[in-house]
């Protein structure tokens, strides 16, 4: 596999700045203290850091607003910081990926500025502006229906220049509009050129597929009548330009030989994945599919979760949906499960409830993930199976706008009342953004030594970290971080069969086991998962056709090949 290029080969960190290492003790994570856990970083046998937004910003949206491309939020550090963090990152051996947020910037942006400043600004066009309509009363009315991916109308209307402009996010993340060449070509020089020209190796583009509207922006179906605003990802998603913009930016990113990984929610079709990664489109070199993450979702919101009901069937289809977009395709995809956006998938699709089943089914969904196809991803804390934030603490402590708008947009539909702010509010312990942001849990010491002690953090650290944290882990061969170690170094043992297997489910009406195998020309991996706290008798060998294969990996000691005890996982490799 090393002729292969070495992306399809790699494992992923991905590190969120605010919470990953306070240096200077303002409570805040910050680039110097990433780059004195980059020696860690390297022991984990990753071979990439993505590192999510750093620049300079109002903070709305952690940083997913940004203001100026070519500058960094000072509370993270300077342009300089940046600079050694590449190159101490390169020293190492590990390559850098930087987060491209470029479907909107922050309304702070000097761009909007001068968009916002007049109808008749040279960059009023580098926007999406509309006037407003009126309804039969004489109401001033936004110009269409859309929901905002945060809630609410996805139009703000501007009283200097009286107009609405498009938020597919808050009204702070005003959309550029890619339908105007000279947007598109400041974007390409600002958010991508200017950190190409100083060594980032690649790009996680950020909803990769929203930069293409439908022309004339019509109203969504209605399918929510409790509310004027409609879910309208069908028209702003996968639209009708996408490719060419995707083309076009690949023409840049392939000048510096960059790598792209992009971000696409709200795509279904196996199909329209694999038209934006295939080899030949020159487009995209792989994409992070929802279908897995969206598993236990509400139909409409995310968050309509309650009660918390997910089946296996759900994440057996949505593995499968991901790994078939590489069986014997030209195209390329991802293994993840956990980043900034998503809940700790040991809370989620494990149990957290006591130390046996944390620990049993954080290493069984290490061996479930790590044996899947694509670039492996890991998030911050997975590697020591961090979990959600306890259910005691007040929804005060959830600082993600998505988390509280949700909160307040419950409140506002049912008043308070009926019980629905106590559903709402756990569905947000299960499915809330903020779990993926609480402070790295470094050691036992205050702060969980992410940041000093007495510091009070941006976020609160979590209450157990006592007893999940790097230091506790790192000289114990049981633990999770040496699990997570173990199997990363044997996926690099064996990568034909783990990362460019093809893939096919096993006893795929299961129930309660999820199974797998991975095959490539003289390899054959099979995985097995309970994924219950009971034991599941079933026959392995005869079921899974392990006659003469070895069982690579476990998370209990002994093998019974008749028995799956709670939350018990193995990978077999034959050949
Ligand atoms: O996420 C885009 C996206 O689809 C998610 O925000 C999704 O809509 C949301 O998580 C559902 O609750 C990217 C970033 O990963 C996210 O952190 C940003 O908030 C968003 O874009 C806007 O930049
Ligand atoms: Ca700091």
């Amino acid at each position: 596999v090393s002729q292969e290029p070495w992306w399809k080969n790699a494992t992923v960190y991905q590190i969120y700045p605010a919470s990953y290492k306070d240096s200077n003790g303002d409570g805040i994570g910050d680039i110097p203290g990433i780059i004195s856990q980059l020696d860690y970083i390297k022991s984990l046998g990753v071979d990439a850091i993505w590192l999510s937004p750093f620049y300079d910003s109002p903070q709305y949206d952690m940083g997913y607003d940004v203001a100026n491309y070519e500058s960094v939020y000072a509370p993270y550090g300077t342009v300089a910081d940046i600079e050694d963090f590449i190159s101490e990152s390169h020293k190492r051996g590990l390559r850098v990926l930087f987060d491209l947020v470029i479907n909107h910037t922050s309304h702070q942006h000097a761009w909007f500025k001068e968009s916002r400043a007049s109808k008749h600004s040279p960059k009023r066009d580098w926007y999406i502006w509309r006037p407003a309509k009126y309804d039969k009363d004489g109401n001033r009315q936004p110009p269409d229906n859309w929901r905002s991916c945060f809630g609410g109308s996805a139009w703000e209307w501007d009283e200097g220049t009286e107009e609405y402009f498009l938020h597919l996010f808050c009204p702070e993340q005003p959309d550029l509009n890619w339908e105007n060449p000279d947007t598109r070509t400041a974007i390409y020089e600002s958010a991508m050129e200017f950190w190409l020209r100083r060594g980032v190796d690649g790009f996680r583009i950020d909803t990769v597929n929203m930069y293409s509207k439908t022309p004339g922006l019509p109203d969504a179906p209605i399918t929510n009548n409790q509310t004027p605003w409609q879910e309208a990802s069908s028209l702003f998603c996968n639209g009708p330009r996408m490719h060419e913009f995707l083309g076009e930016m690949n023409e840049i990113l392939e000048k510096y030989d960059a790598m792209t990984v992009g971000e696409l929610p709200n795509t279904k079709s196996v199909q329209d994945v694999l038209r934006c990664v295939s080899a030949k489109s020159k487009e995209l070199n792989m994409v992070f599919q929802f279908d897995i993450v969206d598993v236990g979702g509400g139909p409409d919101l995310r968050y309509d979760t309650v009660p918390w009901n997910w089946k296996l069937n759900d994440l057996r289809r949505a593995v499968q949906q991901t790994q078939l977009v590489m069986n014997g395709t030209d195209g390329w995809g991802t293994a993840f499960m956990e980043n900034h956006d998503q809940a700790r998938v040991i809370s989620r699709f494990g149990c957290d409830e006591t130390p046996e089943l944390w620990d049993r089914s954080g290493k069984m969904l290490a061996m479930f993930l790590a044996g899947l196809s694509g670039t492996l991803y890991l998030y911050q804390g997975q590697e020591i199976g961090m979990v959600n934030a306890p259910k005691s603490w007040p929804i005060s402590e959830y600082k993600d706008v998505d988390s509280i708008n949700y909160f307040k947009h419950v409140e506002t539909m049912t008043g308070g009342g009926t019980g629905a702010l106590e559903r709402a509010k756990a569905a947000l312990q299960h499915m809330a953004r903020d779990h993926g942001r609480l402070p790295m849990q470094w050691d036992n010491m205050p702060n969980a030594g992410f940041s000093n002690a007495g510091v009070e953090t941006w976020m609160r650290v979590h209450d157990g970290y006592e007893s999940i944290n790097v230091k506790k882990q790192e000289g114990d061969t049981s633990s999770i971080l040496s699990f997570w170690k173990t199997v990363l170094s044997h996926r690099k043992q064996n990568l034909r069969v783990f990362a460019h297997g093809f893939f096919s489910l096993l006893e795929s009406e299961h129930e309660s086991v999820l199974a797998y195998e991975k095959t490539s020309k003289d390899q054959r991996l099979v995985g097995v998962f309970n994924f219950t706290k009971e034991s599941q008798s079933i026959d392995l060998v005869s079921r899974l056709g392990l006659k003469g294969s070895t069982c690579l990996m476990s998370n209990y000691a002994d093998e019974n090949t008749g028995l799956l005890r709670p939350f018990e996982g193995r990978l077999y490799l034959m050949g």
